[in-house]
């Protein structure tokens, strides 16, 4: 299963990135990794070229917000499978609010899985269960 990974827009923090790429790979998916610094249709062009399953963005610095809030407007010009799952986590927020109050935003934004400050394995056993559940 092929998955693009990167950091969204002018974030910096590459040790997810780097962690997120080994832990990936350990699970047996391909992985095309865009590194930190990448925007929103760099992502969707990869997901393109790359034929990916996945599309699983980190963001650390909580600006994420700023630079996925169009996801959903910017998908319906691409010509995306509707079964590539779109994913995001790490600190999706400037200091304090809660997942119960963030996931519904990012999931109307476009995304399917969204984990906010939840650990990395954690998260990739969910992201595992349901590319499971949606291939049977
Ligand atoms: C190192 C660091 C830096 C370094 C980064 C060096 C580099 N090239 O990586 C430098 C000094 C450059 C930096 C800069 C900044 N930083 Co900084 N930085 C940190 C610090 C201390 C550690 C980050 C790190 O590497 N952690 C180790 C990794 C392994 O952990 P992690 O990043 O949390 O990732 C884990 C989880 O988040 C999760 N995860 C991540 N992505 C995903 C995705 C999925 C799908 C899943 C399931 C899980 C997941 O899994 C990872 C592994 O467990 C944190 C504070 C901290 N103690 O966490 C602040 C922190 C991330 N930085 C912060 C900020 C604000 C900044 C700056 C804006 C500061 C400034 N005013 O300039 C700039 C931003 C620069 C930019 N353009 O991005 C804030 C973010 C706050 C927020 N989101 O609300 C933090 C939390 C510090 C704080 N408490 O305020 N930073």
């Amino acid at each position: 299963m092929r998955v693009v990974t990167g950091v969204v827009g002018n974030d910096v923090h590459v040790v997810a990135n780097r962690l997120i790429d080994i832990s990936l790979k350990e699970r047996g998916f391909e992985v095309f990794n865009l590194g930190v610094n990448t925007y929103l249709e760099e992502f969707l062009d990869a997901v393109i070229e790359t034929d990916a399953d996945i599309l699983l963005i980190s963001s650390l610095n909580g600006e994420a917000e700023g630079w996925c809030r169009d996801l959903a407007i910017l998908k319906s010009g691409y010509d995306i499978d509707e079964r590539v799952l779109f994913v995001i986590g790490g600190n999706l927020t400037v200091g304090e609010m809660s997942a119960e109050e963030l996931i519904p935003r990012y999931e109307a934004y476009g995304f399917d899985l969204v984990f906010h400050q939840v650990d990395l394995n954690e998260g990739l056993d969910i992201l595992e269960n349901r590319m499971r559940e949606r291939l049977r």
